[in-house]
């Protein structure tokens, strides 16, 4: 674990309770590269810790597209 990795933030649209943020998390932590995801339904925000060699923001994008909703990269 000494490799140092790289939180991309996102906004996402379509949560409406807990579990949306739970279920991307779920889904987020699956991706090869990914260390953690923290999502909150209050904000609508995602913090995703990446190991970026071995994943991108298109990457989290495209998880996050899959469990049903809708992210966009707020900054790197
Ligand atoms: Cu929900």
């Amino acid at each position: 674990m000494a490799r140092s990795t790289v939180t991309y933030t996102l906004t996402v649209q379509g949560m409406h309770c807990a579990s949306c943020g739970m279920l991307i998390d779920e889904t987020v932590e699956k991706v090869d590269g990914v260390v953690s995801s923290t999502t909150s339904v209050r904000t609508g925000m995602a913090k995703v810790a990446v190991d970026p060699g071995r994943c991108s923001p298109a990457d989290v994008v495209a998880a996050i597209g899959d469990a049903g909703y809708t992210a966009r990269l707020e900054r790197p």
